[in-house]
């Protein structure tokens, strides 16, 4: 169930109170499995990529299911293989990648989005294993996508206001990647100028742990198993340095029985909360025919990817400015076109899956 809308800057303390049990993960920091299964490409994914152009263009974007799984006897029936996107290459979050991260000898997963041939934004914390609120010295990254390969960052920057995650805030973790080389021609890159509101159905992805509700993790994270799941935003907290505007989303797990109350789930296929190895991966709400990007998962709040657990990130449109600079991307103001757009998109694409 939605838990109360928040109030003004007071209720992030409440609020913290409230969940004084349930400990606060960043979700990007888990060692990789054993195995890594290579990365595939190939004749499948160029036919691939173009029924996804082609679904594109008559604004068809394919509606997939979640990152962490509903309840495992719940109907409708779900699994984690049934929220994984199989599209490689030709899928809509096609720019969506898995970060192999290796600092001071240990690796680590996590996702991040691909803003432009040569910068990926990811967490910061992703960057910032010591928690000193800089990138870590000897840091490697790789961005791996699914059907195109594997690339390899040659800089990094985090946010100036980024303290180390929880250290004490966990604000502003945010992070970009930078690419020499570029990256592969026919990503699809989300669009930058969406305003966030509360109760705005968004759509998570990432490569991180998957489960079921019901108990939680049953698969590890992976370079290669991208996933895709849907909550409703519940909750904004405000920027802690002062001011009103909304800094952190939060949206929580809800059980399959709160179907079709207010503010319950989506449904047992649908309803998802981010697990380790997906943070850095983006919130996006629908936009037109593509997506924008509207905000950077980057922590849970609960007892291990269970209903009642807790999701959030942070909001991106204040720190435009940021990426903006540090990039020299051109951004548009942000704008609320891409809520109707985004009403527009899951009416008519809600019956359709993946599988
Ligand atoms: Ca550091
Ligand atoms: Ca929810």
């Amino acid at each position: 169930m939605g838990h109360p809308a928040y109030k003004g800057p007071g209720a992030w303390w409440g609020l913290r109170g409230y969940r004084m049990n349930a400990p606060r993960h960043p979700v990007g920091r888990v060692p990789p499995p054993g195995v890594n299964t290579a990365l595939s490409s190939g004749a499948l994914a160029r036919c691939l990529l173009g029924l996804a152009m082609l679904a594109l263009a008559l604004g068809t974007v394919p509606s997939v299911n979640g990152i962490m799984a509903g309840g495992e006897t719940a109907l409708p029936a779900d699994s984690p293989s049934n929220r994984l996107d199989p599209l490689g290459a030709a899928s809509p979050f096609n720019a969506v990648g898995a970060l192999a991260i290796n600092s001071s000898g240990f690796n680590y997963r996590g996702s991040g989005v691909a803003l432009s041939p040569n910068w990926v934004l990811t967490a910061g914390h992703n960057l910032d294993f010591n928690d000193d609120g800089q990138p870590d010295a000897g840091l490697a990254i790789s961005f791996n996508l699914p059907g195109w390969g594997a690339y390899s960052a040659a800089s990094f920057h985090i946010h100036p206001d980024f303290t180390g995650f929880g250290n004490p805030s966990i604000q502003h973790d945010l992070g970009l990647l930078y690419f020499a080389a570029p990256l592969p021609t026919g990503l699809f890159f989300p669009a930058l100028s969406c305003e966030l509101q509360l109760g705005d159905e968004v759509v998570l992805v990432g490569f991180g742990r998957s489960g079921y509700g019901s108990y939680g993790y049953t698969t590890a994270a992976s370079l290669t198993d991208r996933r895709v799941g849907r909550n409703v935003v519940d909750e904004f907290t405000s920027d802690d340095r002062g001011g009103s505007l909304a800094a952190v989303f939060h949206y929580d797990f809800d059980a399959p029985d709160t179907a079709g109350q207010a503010g319950g789930s989506l449904g047992n296929d649908v309803e998802s909360l981010i697990a380790p190895g997906d943070s850095g991966g983006p919130l996006l709400v629908g936009q037109g025919a593509g997506y924008a990007l509207a905000g950077i998962n980057t922590f849970t709040e609960g007892y291990g990817g269970r209903f009642g657990d807790f999701g959030g990130g942070i909001v991106l449109s204040p720190h435009l400015d940021w990426i903006s600079g540090v990039t020299g991307l051109l951004i548009p103001e942000p704008s609320g076109v891409c809520l109707l757009a985004a009403g527009l998109l899951f009416a008519f694409t809600r019956k359709k899956t993946f599988l």
